[in-house]
């Protein structure tokens, strides 16, 4: 609509940079269809603590630490769209993002991890769209975290939307260094020296190597427990 687009392929094209009032349309239209985007992750939000509520009840731990959510800014979403070169409109930010519905699971242990995914993954009116696993395969500065993007059905007056939302599992060491790397970041000269970039990715992997063996302490406290204390006696 805004930025010429080939819709034969709906490949980004160069197109003429957008101006001022253009940007300033397309994010008054991405303000109007944020409620949206808010009830799709109040949807994956309740599933998220109806699973908390029950684990605190019922098993040895939480594997929920805590849940953060957000939705992109309109304004974020227009510089993501321009930086990719995609038209300017609600359309093509549904289209071509996935991350403006954001929930992110903090998450005691890697195992924790999967078990969240594979509950989540279950749930019929959940459809997952893409997995991507950060925790196999880091990315090379040493970013680790699943990522799925699902979508969910959100009831509203008029209609029924399939809605994406991004959700994030990671461990509470994984988020330590996601959240510090990403205020690095900002700080950081666009040319990050070489020194800089090792520094951060061996950070990453000690706190790897740490989440690794807190898991398997984990493991061993949990079957010890289980020997000393059958789970019938413990019920
Ligand atoms: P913000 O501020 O968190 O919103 P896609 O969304 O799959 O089409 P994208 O955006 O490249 O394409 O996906 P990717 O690489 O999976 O990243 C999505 C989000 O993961 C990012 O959103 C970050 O939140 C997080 N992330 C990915 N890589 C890194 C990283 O190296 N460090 C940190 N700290 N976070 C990362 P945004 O929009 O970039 O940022």
């Amino acid at each position: 609509m805004m930025n010429r687009q080939d819709a034969s392929t709906d490949q980004p094209s160069a197109s003429p940079v957008p101006d001022i009032l253009q940007v300033d349309q397309a994010i008054q239209a991405f303000q109007a269809v944020e409620h949206v985007y808010s009830a799709a992750i109040r949807e994956v939000q309740t599933k998220l603590e109806i699973l908390s509520d029950e684990f605190s009840l019922s098993a040895d731990h939480n594997p929920i630490h805590h849940i953060v959510t957000r939705v992109k800014a309109p304004a974020s979403i227009a510089a993501k769209l321009q930086r990719r070169g995609f038209d300017l409109s609600v359309r093509s930010a549904r289209r071509h993002l996935s991350d403006i519905a954001g929930v992110r699971v903090i998450c005691q242990y890697i195992d924790d991890i999967y078990m969240i995914a594979d509950l989540l993954l279950a749930q019929d009116d959940i459809h997952l769209i893409r997995q991507t696993d950060y925790i196999k395969r880091p990315k090379p500065n040493g970013y680790r975290s699943l990522h799925l993007i699902i979508s969910v059905p959100v009831y509203l007056a008029r209609r029924k939307e399939q809605v994406k939302v991004e959700i994030q599992i990671r461990t509470i060491a994984m988020d330590f260094w996601a959240s510090l790397q990403h205020d690095l970041a900002y700080k950081l000269p666009n040319e990050v020296s070489t020194n800089i970039f090792a520094e951060l990715r061996d950070c990453a992997d000690v706190i790897a190597d740490t989440d690794r063996r807190m898991q398997k302490l984990n493991n061993l406290i949990a079957s010890q427990t289980q020997a000393a204390c059958p789970r019938d006696e413990l019920s």
